[in-house]
C-alpha cells in the first residue's frame, strides 16, 4: 500500500532527490489556461461567464453572488457548524493580530532615519476551490489574516456549483458572511484568478490573489504573477511525520490518512528510526483506510509516488530527511518533541507531540493552513498578516545629513559611471561639496 525507501546505514548526498514527491506539471497546463486569460483580459464578464458555463455547466446572468444569497446562507447554517467556525475565527484572529507589524525607525546618523512603513494592499482577491473540496475553512485562513492587515477591499471567489443554483457552495458563503465578507463570485479556475488580475464590470481589479487551488488555477498565477500579486502556486498537501518509537502507530496512521484524505496526489511520508513502528504503521494504514469514507482516493495517494515510509538510522539522521523534504506539514512525534522540533529548519508549520495533529492546525488551532507546499518550505512561508503588507521605507535627511553623504553618494555614482547620480545631490551643494 505504502513504499519503503530505506536510507539506513549512510545519507544519499543528494537527499531530495530520493525523498518521495509528485511533480506537478505546472508548466503543460500553462498552454490551457493562456486563451481563456487572454479572453478576460479582453471580454472581461461576459468571457469569464462563458468560460463558467464550458468549465462548470452553469449559465447567470451575473456571476457576482448576490449579498440576499450570502446572508441567506449563514441563516441556514447548522447551529454545530456556526460554532465551530466561530470558534475557528476568533483564534485564528488572536494568532493573526500578533503578526500584525508596527512601523520601525532607524536613526541612520544624526538628521537622517529610514522609516519602514507598513501598507496593507488596497485590494484583495481570494480564491477557495470548490467542487469535491468544500473548504469553508480555507474562507477563515485566508480572510482573517488580510483583515488584521488592514486590507480594505476583499473579495472571495470560488467556482460555481451546478447543484446550488450556480452559486459557490452554502458553507462557503455563510462563512464569508460571518467574516463580514459580502463580495463573493461564483467563479472558479483561471478565468478567476483573470477576473482579478484584469478586472471586469463585475469585479474591480485586485493587486494580489491568495488562496490554493488545482493546477489550472496555479498556472494562471504562474502566468499572471507580476499583473497581480500572488501567494504560492500551493500544490497538493502534504504530511511529514518524524516519529521513533515512542510513537503512537494508530496516530500516526491517522494522521497520514488526513491529509491523504484530500487528493489522489497528496502526499504521506513518516520518516522513522523504529523498523517496528513502520511495520505497525503499515498494518493500521490498511485497517484504517478499509473503515474510511474516501478510501478509494486515500489509498490511491498511499500508494502514489509522492508517498513513503523512510527508515533512518537515527532521529538525527531522520532530521535531516526531513528538513532535505521541506513538508507542508511536519509532526514531531518522538520523544523530546520540543527538543527536536527546535532543531527543525524547513517545514510550511511543525505540530509537536502527541496532541497537536494536522487537522487540529486544518481547523482550529488558531494558525494558518495555506502553506507552502513541494518543497517551497525551504524559501517561502505559510499565509500571515505579512502576506498582505508591504514595507515601504520612507527616507528623511535633513540638509547637514545629505552633506554628510554627499562625497561618497558621487564616489559610488562616479564608480557605477552614472554621474547624473551624483549630479542629482551636487545641485544641492555645489557651493560646499567637494568634487
Ligand atoms: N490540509 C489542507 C487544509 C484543509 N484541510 C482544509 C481541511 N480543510 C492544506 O493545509
Ligand atoms: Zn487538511
Amino acid at each position: 500500500m505504502i513504499s519503503r525507501i530505506d536510507l539506513r546505514g549512510s545519507l544519499p548526498g543528494d537527499l531530495r532527490s530520493v525523498l518521495p514527491r509528485a511533480d506537478l506539471d505546472v508548466e503543460a497546463a500553462l498552454d490551457k489556461v493562456r486563451p481563456i486569460c487572454d479572453d478576460v483580459r479582453h471580454r472581461g464578464s461576459a468571457a469569464v461567464r462563458e468560460h463558467t458555463r464550458a468549465f462548470d455547466g452553469v449559465d447567470r446572468e451575473r456571476s457576482r453572488v448576490p449579498v440576499a444569497e450570502v446572508h441567506a446562507a449563514l441563516a441556514a447554517l447548522a447551529a454545530p457548524v456556526r460554532d465551530a467556525l466561530e470558534e475557528s475565527i476568533r483564534r485564528a484572529r488572536l494568532v493573526h493580530r500578533d503578526q500584525r507589524r508596527t512601523d520601525v525607525t532607524t536613526n541612520v546618523v544624526p538628521g537622517g532615519t529610514v522609516t519602514e512603513r507598513w501598507i496593507p494592499v488596497d485590494r484583495v482577491g481570494l480564491y477557495v476551490p470548490g467542487g469535491r473540496a468544500v473548504y469553508p475553512s480555507s474562507v477563515v485562513m485566508n480572510v482573517v489574516p488580510a483583515q488584521e492587515a488592514g486590507v480594505g477591499s476583499l473579495a472571495v471567489t470560488s467556482p460555481a456549483q451546478k447543484e446550488f443554483g450556480g452559486l459557490p457552495h452554502p458553507t462557503i458563503l455563510a462563512a464569508c458572511a460571518l467574516l463580514g465578507v459580502e463580495e463573493v463570485h461564483a467563479v472558479g479556475g483561471a478565468q478567476a484568478i483573470a477576473m482579478f488580475a484584469y478586472g471586469t464590470d463585475e469585479c474591480p481589479r485586485a493587486d494580489l490573489v491568495t488562496g490554493p487551488g488545482n493546477v489550472y488555477v496555479a498556472a494562471a498565477k504562474r502566468l499572471l504573477k507580476g499583473v497581480i500579486g500572488i501567494d504560492s502556486e500551493a500544490g497538493p498537501t502534504e504530511i511529514a511525520i518524524l516519529a521513533d518509537a515512542t510513537a503512537d502507530p494508530v496516530h500516526v496512521a491517522a494522521d497520514l490518512i488526513s491529509q491523504a484524505e484530500h487528493d489522489t496526489l497528496a502526499a504521506a511520508v513518516l520518516v522513522t528510526d523504529a523498523p517496528a513502528l513502520a511495520d505497525a504503521v503499515e498494518t493500521e494504514l490498511k485497517a484504517q483506510v478499509a473503515r474510511t469514507k474516501h478510501s478509494e482516493r486515500i489509498t490511491a495517494a498511499l500508494a502514489g509516488r509522492q508517498s513513503g515510509i523512510v527508515l533512518v538510522d537515527d532521529v538525527a539522521a531522520g532530521l535531516k530527511v526531513v528538513d532535505a523534504y521541506a513538508a507542508e506539514h511536519l509532526e514531531i512525534q518522538t520523544a523530546d518533541a520540543d527538543a527536536v522540533a527546535a532543531r527543525v529548519r524547513n517545514a510550511g508549520a511543525i505540530f509537536v507531540g502527541p496532541h497537536a495533529p494536522v487537522s487540529l492546525g486544518d481547523y482550529l488551532a488558531g494558525s494558518n493552513h495555506v502553506l507552502p507546499t513541494g518543497g517551497c518550505a525551504c524559501h517561502s512561508s505559510g499565509l500571515s498578516v505579512q502576506s498582505f503588507l508591504r514595507g515601504v521605507h520612507v527616507v528623511r535627511y535633513d540638509e547637514a545629513a545629505l552633506a554628510d553623504a554627499a562625497a561618497r553618494v558621487v564616489v559610488l555614482a562616479d564608480a557605477e559611471d552614472l554621474p547624473a547620480h551624483g549630479a542629482a545631490v551636487r545641485a544641492r551643494f555645489d557651493w560646499k561639496v567637494p568634487s
